[in-house]
């Protein structure tokens, strides 16, 4: 005899996670940051997608957080996961993200953004224009295209795919000696503007070379690897820090599509990122916090109403097979969920969505226990997860409570 699931109430007695969302570290879930001063100072509104995935958000979000200027947050929907807010498309006709509002002026496009917030609050260290900082975001967007053009274009000819690879990797060359040139870990010292520039993209480069190519560039270069490291010991990264698990099937979609160069590193990379371990992967390498499991169970407790409504299974199986995972989760009991729910546990397991809905190594202790309790029902997969759209993701389906709102 296994033992029996922990109830609802058991489970709430296991973790006292607190967050201070509007005055403490980096967080995902706020609507309004204040940074310890008062609501009446707040002179900025963040326009940004509900996912937190946006990559050209998160350098606004970056540089918001690092200045510590107080500001709201406003969450749309991106058009691949589902409707746009009617109300959005009145203020940005467009729909883009991310906008700010600023003293009661909207402004797009994130360069135009960070330079109109410099102008008011002034620069993070560099200000965009500055003759250091120029060279170093057109390197950002050559890594960008050199990016693109291997991952997004499926191989036409034999070598292509080779090509394509080393022009990339002379490009890293380049960052990699930038990078040496600098005397600390970051581009520039201090730390500043380019550094939030590389961010979002370096991020979703380690991640979808990792798993679409077989390349780690976070482990195959020591410059990256450092500033990597030294990007991990801020809060206010560690707050908008994504997952491999997350980037690789939110990709696609934005991007067109990815194409795999089917190596057998790229095929074992996808086996690991998609079924576990997923402690160790190239991700991060921060120290895990003691309260990961806590965040973790805190996030799906309270939400697990909409988790159990939404997932393609039978709530009466759901339900108790949810209580196994994280009975698992919690005191590492092995517990058996009911017979059939191994689908169940998988789809949710697979759209965990970091850092919207908990950071990256509770997502991780997540991912884990929901898979160890599948394992023991059977191997049955969830429903795939869609690549020309992810409106399996629409916040409207999750009612407000999932994004935050
Ligand atoms: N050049 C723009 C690009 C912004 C952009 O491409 N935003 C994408 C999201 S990453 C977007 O809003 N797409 C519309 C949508 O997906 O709803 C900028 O720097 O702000």
């Amino acid at each position: 005899m296994t033992p029996a699931p922990l109830t609802w109430p058991e489970l709430e007695a296991l973790t006292d996670y607190h967050l201070d969302r509007v005055n403490g570290p980096t967080n995902a879930q706020s609507r309004l940051r204040l940074f310890g001063h008062s609501e009446a100072e707040v002179q900025v509104t963040l326009y940004r997608d509900h996912h937190a995935w946006c990559p050209y958000c998160q350098k606004i979000w970056l540089w918001l957080e690092e200045k510590q200027i107080p500001y709201r947050i406003e969450k749309i929907t991106m058009f691949c996961y589902g409707e746009k807010e009617a109300w959005y498309k009145r203020k940005v006709p467009s729909g883009m993200l991310p906008a700010i509002e600023l003293q009661g002026r909207i402004i797009t496009e994130s360069d135009d953004i960070l330079m109109a917030l410099e102008r008011v609050f002034g620069p993070l260290h560099q200000g965009m224009q500055d003759p250091e900082v120029l060279p170093l975001r057109q390197l950002e967007r050559l890594l960008f295209r050199a990016w693109c053009q291997w991952l997004c274009y499926p191989a036409r000819f034999p070598g292509q795919d080779r090509q394509s690879r080393q022009q990339f990797i002379a490009v890293v060359g380049e960052v990699e000696k930038a990078l040496a040139s600098s005397p600390g870990p970051y581009f520039l010292d201090p730390f500043g503007t380019v550094d939030l520039v590389f961010t979002p993209y370096v991020e979703r480069m380690n991640a979808s070379l990792y798993y679409y190519k077989g390349y780690s560039l976070r482990e195959e270069n020591p410059r990256f690897a450092a500033w990597f490291a030294a990007m991990e010991s801020r809060p206010t990264y560690r707050g908008t820090q994504s997952d491999f698990s997350t980037h690789v099937h939110d990709l696609p979609p934005q991007m067109g599509g990815c194409y795999s160069n089917k190596t057998p590193e790229a095929v074992a990379h996808q086996q690991r990122v998609d079924h576990g371990p997923w402690a160790g992967l190239p991700d991060v390498t921060a120290e895990e916090p003691t309260t990961s499991r806590q965040e973790a169970l805190h996030r799906v407790l309270k939400h697990r109403q909409t988790l159990i409504a939404i997932n393609p299974g039978d709530d009466r199986t759901v339900d108790p097979a949810l209580r196994c995972a994280l009975t698992q989760l919690m005191t590492g009991q092995v517990c058996v969920p009911p017979v059939g729910s191994a689908g169940a546990l998988r789809y949710l397991r697979d759209r965990i969505s970091v850092p919207r809905d908990m950071s990256i190594y509770a997502a991780k202790r997540l991912r884990e226990a929901l898979e160890a309790t599948a394992a023991l029902d059977s191997d049955t997969q969830g429903p795939p997860i869609p690549v020309r759209h992810r409106r399996d993701q629409d916040p409207a389906n999750f009612g407000t409570v999932i994004t935050g709102r």
